[in-house]
């Protein structure tokens, strides 16, 4: 299968360590095929940079749509777009937060997220809300680490284990989210220094892809993700109307 990770911050040095991190747990068949959006922010650390890199994401699934991808994987723990996103295809589009917290709810009756800036945690609780496990998560905590820093996972290394060691004892849980893809290829190695299961959003969805892509199952046409009204787009939107 071809799946599409599609990183929707603009920083292509990131969406390799992403891609390296899927490719890892990625089945024989799979191809993994790294994405970066042209235009938008370095990075994503508020509501005005989520909203600007949906519209990223939703260019990349247009080429991924050209390309004649199997599958999208939403590789930001916003899942900015991921409802737009799936209007425009048939196929599965996982957000990494979304996959993070299904297999985190079966591993243990609670957990807690590990993030990078404090007022990224209200966009990781809203999400806790929309999906349903808001009950499930304990706490969204911060380890204050701008999302660019972890690509010096080494130096970042030791405020992520302090932050999740905290979790650990004070919240009452039995597993730690990771609350960003920049810290995907950490996975191991915080899981060895916490001793609790460490679940990453990307490798989690990189499988539920597959798994989906196998079942024969892909986004409802029916309903709220079918495919968009037909309009023009005015201006520098022009190429969207259809
Ligand atoms: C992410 N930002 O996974 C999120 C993490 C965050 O650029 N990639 C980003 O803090 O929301």
């Amino acid at each position: 299968m071809r799946l599409h990770l599609i990183n929707p911050n603009s920083s292509a040095s990131m969406t390799a360590t992403i891609a390296r991190a899927a490719q890892r747990v990625a089945a024989p068949g799979t191809e993994i095929i790294g994405c970066t959006p042209a235009d938008g922010p370095a990075s994503i650390e508020s509501h005005f940079d989520d909203a600007v890199a949906a519209v990223g994401v939703c260019e990349e699934i247009r080429r991924g749509e050209a390309a004649g991808a199997d599958a999208y994987v939403i590789a930001c723990f916003g899942d900015p777009g991921l409802h737009a996103a799936r209007e425009l295809t048939r196929a599965p589009v996982i957000g990494i937060a979304q996959a993070a917290f299904v297999l985190a709810s079966m591993v243990a009756t609670r957990f807690s997220v590990v993030t990078t800036l404090q007022r990224t945690v209200i966009m990781s609780e809203h999400l806790l809300h929309a999906y349903g496990y808001a009950a499930q998560c304990r706490r969204v905590r911060a380890a204050e680490i701008p999302v660019l820093e972890l690509e010096d996972g080494a130096a970042c290394m030791g405020r992520l284990v302090d932050e999740a060691r905290r979790a650990r004892d004070e919240d009452g849980i039995g597993a730690i989210v990771l609350g960003c893809a920049g810290m995907a290829d950490l996975t191991a190695e915080l899981g060895q220094a916490v001793g609790l299961p460490v679940v990453d959003g990307v490798t989690a969805a990189v499988k539920l892809a597959e798994s989906m892509h196998q079942l024969g199952l892909g986004t409802s046409k029916f309903g709220d993700y079918a495919t968009p009204p037909a309009k023009v787009f005015a201006g520098r939107f022009g190429h969207f109307s259809s």
